[in-house]
């Protein structure tokens, strides 16, 4: 243990994180990291709806969350952490219909928010102003997730059972 709560690894290293605080920050990136799966899976099930564009939109909703883990990554390695890694939960491949789905997508964007929040409430408890500041990103960006997936929904109800204006609209999300 050095100062402020960091931890030496074996090789020597000083990291700025808490043992518990890197744990946390890595549970998160793994929790990331299934999102990306999670959404590759709602994929193919609009591949198999026949619905491209809504297939197209969650592909780019996985390569985002994959963003958000390579943060974490890049965040803990440069604190001078380890990133340890482990399995990721395997996703469902069934929803009911695409409204199912997209309302699967923002319920989970829910809890995700209320991950990041843990994660705050963590950083708080550690002392760790640092991972605190660093956080605000994913606090801002959990904002727009849980709206982008909520506009799909208001418009998927909108639309009925004629989703191909909506299917065309959403392949155009790059
Ligand atoms: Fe990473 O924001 Fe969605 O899950």
């Amino acid at each position: 243990m050095v100062e402020g709560g960091g931890v030496t690894s074996e090789e020597g290293v000083v990291s700025m994180l808490t043992g518990k605080m890197q744990e946390a920050l890595t549970g998160q990136l793994i929790a990331e990291m299934y999102s990306a799966y999670l959404y590759l899976s709602m994929s193919s099930y609009f591949e198999s709806l026949n619905l491209p564009g809504f297939a197209s939109w969650m592909r780019v909703q996985r390569l985002e969350e994959l963003v958000h883990a390579l943060k974490f990554f890049d965040y803990i390695v440069e604190a001078g952490g380890r990133v340890l890694l482990g399995p990721i939960d395997g996703p469902p491949t069934e929803w009911d219909g695409a409204l199912g789905a997209f309302e699967a997508a923002l319920a989970h964007e829910k809890k995700v928010t209320g991950l990041i929040n843990d994660l705050v409430e963590v950083a708080r408890a550690e002392g760790d102003s640092a991972t605190e500041e660093f956080l605000k990103w994913y606090i801002d960006e959990q904002v727009e997730e849980e709206e982008s997936a909520e506009e799909v929904v208001s418009k998927i109800k909108a639309a009925g059972d004629d989703l191909g204006a909506l299917d065309a609209e959403l392949a155009q999300r790059s």
